[in-house]
């Protein structure tokens, strides 16, 4: 026999009818054939199949990173590293409408600063709510340490639903740490400024007028808010607070800040003075701030606050009156401050120092019940002896920053920043146990949930400062390289180097997938952003567009493959306001809505209603469409933005000429029953098994129904306008009639594989 040509062969193999990997002409290459060609070793292969995630399979953990400078969330899985989805905070994101559409826009500038845009952030610490310690999946917060802000992200939809404006800082970097029930979410300032706003101080006045403070934001996780009013701060001294972490389980109720520059340097290089790295390096201990929240609050709530640009501030005479603010030397330059799982033990590193230091909160209780003070600072803050407090100190090595911690008994993970390394060590015993070069110069690391009072183990990310030599080359600005490592066993093992090309991530959690629950779609008609039912709502056939003066508002659907309304005609300088909803129930039909050069854009997800709003100033026709491909024939999902001049008069033009006859007529209706015997397969299966017992498979067969209904009401059109012999309208009506078949074919198929994938079984009937 003659062999296919190599044309047949491509031909059949579009078609997925090909020969199949058993062909002689391209026999697969083996394992070894590949691991030659590639130059890979049994370990690389060892660490790809632990980081490997099959088609179609999922990640056991999702983690949320910090953007940085970019304002944003990043969210990817564990152990592939697949990055899922960037969420919209601080900074205008398109892709989500994020800053594009009315209610986005609304919650972005909630962070404006004294009526100022903010556009950006730099976002540092991502924190998960807890319960019991223990992350719930419920939602994200996080900073923006340039302008004192803090974003909370609703994990039900990923989108950021609200952001608040520290009242009394300048910069924030402590933030966001959450107490164990997520009763408040903390941050700190970092560099200390006068609290009052707007008020010049001189730096001279630097130890008498500026200061530094813990900020408590307190959480209702009903509303899923923070509440300014129930909030408050600590006055503390100018030291500049740096990272925080609550007590749990024995220690909860308290919080522990740690902080550097306790020098109170101030610089003045220009001035002849030595710069601050050498100021704010000077001594030899710095001081960790010992907090008692709960007290705090209840001292807040009895009126004992002062306050200052509205807000509820302790200032430090009733703090150190109240017995709720102490200090603890800690090691040169400190850097992070963690608890551990049980809550019994603080560990603090120290940036210039070898050593971690692991104090012990007992021994912290004692030392405060006995009144057992070595001095007090400048400003009156009792302060307990670092010996009286210390449990073990443990050399580590150069550049110890922070630490995280295992679902393994006393074993802790700490970065080493300038020697490039994590080191696995033992806090219980304080020892070290393993050692692992990385590449290169890591700042934060991660374990999975092991910041909380659950850690589960297995893998560690290294969110290195440097990637150098580790990517192909893309400029002088490098991506950061995010490592994943093995610690499931005794020695650390290096599998993976994900780039990550958005800002400088600073700090990252991630939860168990199972954990979280997020929706698929929305009830129809919902504003997301407020979880409210959006009032520019309306259902199919209700669409409309109203005029009141200059302004003109639209209330439109959208369903592949159209938007309605199709045109929508206004005067020069009108205010144009357009609702939409997206009148989908698939899962991921997701419609985008643009209007061309007038700068709006919004991401309309399934049952979701949006608005966006602009004034018609250009005179001239702007075409809109949907952004994103829902479907065949999305290209075709569009409409036009008719801006006419002033009193513009209608100019009558002749109906168009018919171009279609009785036989392209009767050619549609053809492929129409053929295309339903199709459909009729499709819901033959469906119907013939359990598919009730699959909530996705429901929805999908509401929506295919949905579809089919409207391919009944194109057939009557279409019927009606053929007993006139309107061959023109007759035809395009059975076109729309097929339109609404392939959507529901579409539908089907969608929830026939998912049946057949999921086991769906025979009803007999
Ligand atoms: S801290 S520099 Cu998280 Cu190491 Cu921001
Ligand atoms: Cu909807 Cu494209």
């Amino acid at each position: 026999m003659k062999p296919f040509s190599k044309r047949t062969t491509s031909l059949l193999v579009a078609a997925g009818l090909g020969l199949g990997a058993a062909s002689s002409t391209w026999a697969a290459e083996s394992l070894q054939d590949v691991m030659k060609r590639r130059g890979l070793s049994q370990q690389d292969l060892l660490a790809a199949s632990k980081t490997y995630v099959p088609t179609g399979k999922r990640d056991d953990f999702i983690a949320f990173s910090s953007g940085g400078q970019s304002g944003q969330v990043i969210v990817y899985g564990i152990p592939s590293m697949r990055i899922l989805k960037y969420i919209g905070v601080f900074t205008p994101e398109p892709w989500q409408g994020y800053g594009f559409d009315e209610s986005s826009k609304k919650v972005l500038r909630q962070g404006n600063i004294d009526g100022k845009e903010i556009n950006w952030g730099d976002t540092h610490h991502p924190a998960l709510s807890e319960t019991n310690g223990k992350y719930d999946g419920q939602f994200l917060f996080i900073n923006d340490k340039a302008n004192p802000r803090l974003a909370v992200i609703d994990l039900r939809d990923f989108e950021t639903k609200q952001i608040v404006v520290n009242p009394i800082y300048k910069s924030e970097h402590g933030g966001a740490f959450v107490t164990p029930n997520t009763e408040y979410v903390i941050e700190a300032a970092q560099y200390a400024t006068p609290l009052a706003n707007k008020k010049f101080v001189p730096l001279e006045r630097f130890n008498e007028e500026y200061r530094g403070g813990v900020t408590y934001w307190k959480f209702d996780r009903k509303e899923g808010k923070l509440d300014p009013k129930e909030s408050f701060s600590l006055e503390l001294p100018p030291y500049s607070q740096d990272l925080s972490d609550a007590g749990k389980l024995v220690s909860d109720g308290w919080s522990f800040t740690n902080s550097f520059c306790t020098e109170r340097y101030v610089g003045g290089i220009e001035k002849g003075r030595p710069p601050y790295e050498a100021g704010c390096s000077a001594k030899d201990t710095d001081y960790m701030h010992v907090i008692n929240w709960k007290k705090a609050a209840e001292l807040v709530k009895a009126g004992k606050a002062k306050k200052i640009n509205g807000h509820d501030v302790l200032m430090m005479e009733t703090s150190i009156k109240e017995g709720i603010l102490f200090l603890i030397p800690e090691p040169k330059s400190p850097h992070g401050v963690d608890v551990t799982p049980d809550g019994k033990f603080i560990t603090v590193s120290g940036k210039l120092d070898t050593h971690v230091s692991v104090y012990s909160f007992e021994k912290i209780q004692a030392a405060i019940k006995a009144g057992k003070f070595e001095s007090k600072d400048p400003y009156g803050i009792p302060v307990i002896a670092m010996q009286d407090a210390l449990h073990k100190q443990v050399q580590l090595g150069l550049g110890p920053l922070h630490t995280q911690y295992d679902s393994k008994q006393c074993v802790a993970y700490t970065s080493l920043y300038v020697d490039s390394q994590v080191a696995k060590w033992n806090y219980c015993e304080g020892k070290v146990l393993d050692k692992l070069s990385i590449h290169y110069n890591i700042g934060h690391l991660m374990t999975m949930e092991g910041d909380s009072a659950d850690p589960k183990g297995r893998y560690l990310v290294a969110l290195n400062k440097l990637s150098i030599d580790r990517f192909n080359p893309v400029g002088p600005l490098h991506p950061q390289n995010h490592q994943l490592i093995d610690i499931a066993n005794d020695k650390m093992q290096l599998l993976y180097d994900m780039p990550l090309p958005l800002g400088e991530p600073h700090y990252v959690v991630a939860i168990d997938a199972k954990t979280l629950k997020p929706g698929i779609r929305y009830k129809v008609g919902t504003d997301s952003r407020t979880d409210k039912p959006h009032p520019g709502m309306v259902r199919a056939g209700e669409e409309k567009t109203v005029r009141k003066g200059k302004n003109v508002e639209v209330f439109g659907t959208l369903i592949r493959s159209h938007i309605t309304p199709e045109t929508i005609e206004v005067e020069v300088g009108d205010e144009v306001t357009i609702n939409l909803t997206n009148l989908e129930r698939a899962q991921d039909e997701t419609h985008g809505f643009a209007v061309s050069t007038y700068n709006v854009h919004g991401s309309i997800e399934p049952g979701k209603t949006i608005t966006v709003k602009f004034k018609a100033d250009k005179e001239g026709v702007y075409p809109y469409y949907c952004t994103e491909f829902c479907s065949a024939l999305h290209l075709e999902m569009q409409g036009y933005l008719l801006v006419k001049p002033k009193g513009y008069k209608e100019v009558k033009v002749a109906a168009a000429k018919a171009v279609y006859t009785k036989a392209d007529y009767e050619k549609q209706v053809k492929t129409n029953v053929e295309t339903q015997a199709v459909i009729d397969s499709v819901v033959g299966y469906i119907t013939s098994v359990n598919y009730k017992d699959f909530p996705p498979v429901v929805a999908l067969v509401e929506d295919a129904t949905d579809q089919l209904n409207k391919a009944g009401e194109a057939k009557a059109k279409m019927d009606e306008a053929a007993k006139t012999s309107d061959w023109q309208n007759a035809t395009l009506w059975a076109g729309q009639w097929w339109q609404y078949q392939v959507k529901a074919a579409d539908i089907g198929l969608r929830a026939k594989t998912f049946l057949e994938q999921n086991g769906a079984k025979k009803t007999g009937k």
